[in-house]
């Protein structure tokens, strides 16, 4: 079992000492790092005490201590899943070969790009959550929020530590990047599409740490998989984390739809304006939501034929999501059959497997998204409104990356005309009316066990402490 050396300015259990040059390299960079975080990260609260759990090794027992901390003291750390012995590639072409503990020369810019892509993706997300502090439904839900936002930017370290040590000179040029680059910025946005859409409310929070973190964790699951050992092993420790995210946003939107059900019992009402008007976020408005984050966060995993994916795969940097469950880890000349456009039409299409593993993991993603709605319409059903319920929108809805990008379908995954795209779009997706409302809702509420109107309380509290706990200490 790996230790944590708590002892050094950077927590790890990589032996840093022993590395004075990559030693030196990071705490050259972790001012930066601290001076992004309090430039980009929460506004306000840094100097108050939040409750937090921080890993401290890698093992079950020791990845959550709980405690309250000052975030700019948090201790952002370095840690990889244990080594395994005499560890073999287990797809691709180079299968049955040692796994690499160095980066092979070929595969060196395309393995930096991933990680860099990668890397881009944890602050962004600090950066579009910033102002949520200043709304928060709850102190448990504040203490969240930061939760996340500690841990995305330990992950930032993660992809940081792989550049440092594995990728010299530009491998550190790229880590300043990754401090430079800002959510939304007109001149240096993020790199990929959702890491630039704002995220001002709530609503959007729990959206995106159902949906977009949970590409998240597919993409990490691709990564986990790797030849290159220490990407492999960092991205296994990450998921440990990742869960939490996820859990807070589907815990999220339960809560915000029972609060709806609730309302909606009480005051023997499904109109949207009498459920608004009592404080509640209707189930419309809801799904508006969700086919937002949803459609956002499908483009995540790329075009569904990609010859970026093939070579990956071939060459064995990134894997499927639990390689292990396939039968076939070579896929040389193997097809898969899936929907193309061309020439005005869907048709369908046999594409080497190699090429289609973007789409293949996005599946995965997509049956694990379902998982929440079919939960969410189970309570809907239990609440007597069995007429209503949320679903998934086609993943052919409002893409802009792969082969139904910029094509005008509609949720069902049906092609509408041209000229009523746009105001499709518009009755399906969150306009300025409904941002309007939810804002309003977004009112301040930090006193410990009080929520907003709009959400239930949350059924536990942290580390088994009670709902009513000062999460963060406000005095
Ligand atoms: N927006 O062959 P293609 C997370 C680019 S989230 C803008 O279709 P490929 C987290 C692509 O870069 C997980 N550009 O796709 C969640 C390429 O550009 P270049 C993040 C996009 O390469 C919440 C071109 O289009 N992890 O961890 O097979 C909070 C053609 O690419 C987009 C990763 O991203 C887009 N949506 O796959 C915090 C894993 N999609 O090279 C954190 C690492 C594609 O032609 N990244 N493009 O200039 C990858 O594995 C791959 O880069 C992608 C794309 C899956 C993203």
């Amino acid at each position: 079992m790996s230790k944590l050396n708590y002892q050094e300015k950077i927590p790890n259990n990589i032996n840093l000492s022993n590395d004075l040059s990559l030693q030196r390299a990071l705490e050259h960079w972790q001012p930066k790092f601290k001076s992004w975080w309090k430039d980009m990260g929460p506004d306000g609260f840094q100097s108050y005490d939040v409750y937090l759990r921080t890993a401290t090794s890698v093992d079950a027992a020791g990845w959550a201590t709980y405690g309250k901390v000052k975030m700019p003291e948090y201790r952002w750390g370095i840690f990889l899943a244990d080594q395994v012995k005499d560890k073999k590639i287990h797809f691709g072409d180079n299968i049955g070969k040692p796994v690499w503990q160095q980066v092979p020369g070929d595969y060196r810019s395309v393995l930096r790009r991933l990680i860099v892509t990668q890397g881009d993706t944890e602050p962004a997300s600090v950066e579009q959550q910033r102002m949520l502090g200043k709304t928060c439904p709850s102190i448990f839900d504040l203490r969240n929020l930061f939760q996340v936002n500690v841990e995305e930017g330990r992950h930032l370290w993660a992809m940081v530590y792989l550049l440092h040590a594995y990728f010299g000179r530009d491998g550190r040029e790229e880590a300043e990047a990754l401090l430079e680059r800002n959510s939304g910025d007109q001149d240096n946005p993020r790199i990929l599409g959702t890491f630039n859409e704002p995220i001002s409310d709530w609503v959007s929070f729990f959206m995106f740490t159902y949906f977009t973190d949970r590409d998240g964790k597919y993409q990490l699951k691709s990564l986990a998989e790797s030849s290159f050992d220490p990407l492999a092993r960092t991205c296994q420790f990450m998921l440990t984390e990742e869960a939490h995210h996820m859990q807070v946003g589907e815990s999220g939107i339960t809560r915000m739809i029972e609060r709806t059900l609730e309302v909606m019992n009480k005051l023997r009402t499904d109109s949207t304006e009498t459920i608004r008007n009592a404080g509640a976020i209707d189930l419309f408005t809801i799904q508006k939501y969700i086919n937002f984050w949803f459609s956002s966060s499908l483009d995540l995993f790329g075009s569904e034929i990609s010859s970026n994916a093939a070579t990956a795969f071939a060459n064995g940097l990134k894997g499927r999501p639990d390689e292990f469950r396939y039968k076939n880890h070579i896929e040389k000349n193997t097809f898969y059959e899936l929907e193309n456009y061309e020439n005005n039409k869907i048709i369908n299409q046999k594409a080497p497997m190699r090429n289609v593993m973007n789409e293949i993991t996005r599946q995965a993603y997509v049956d694990d998204c379902d998982i929440g709605i079919k939960r969410w319409n189970r309570l809907i059903n239990k609440h007597g409104y069995k007429e209503y319920s949320l679903s998934l929108p086609s993943t052919k809805f409002r893409r802009n990356i792969g082969v139904w990008s910029n094509l005008p379908f509609n949720t069902k995954g049906q092609l509408i005309a041209e000229n009523k795209y746009k105001d499709y779009l518009s009755s399906c997706l969150p306009d300025e009316n409904d941002k309007k409302f939810i804002n309003s809702l977004m009112v301040q509420e930090l006193n410990p066990g009080k929520t907003a109107s709009w959400i239930t309380k949350p059924r536990r509290g942290i580390n088994n402490q009670d709902i009513e706990y000062n999460y963060v200490d406000l005095n």
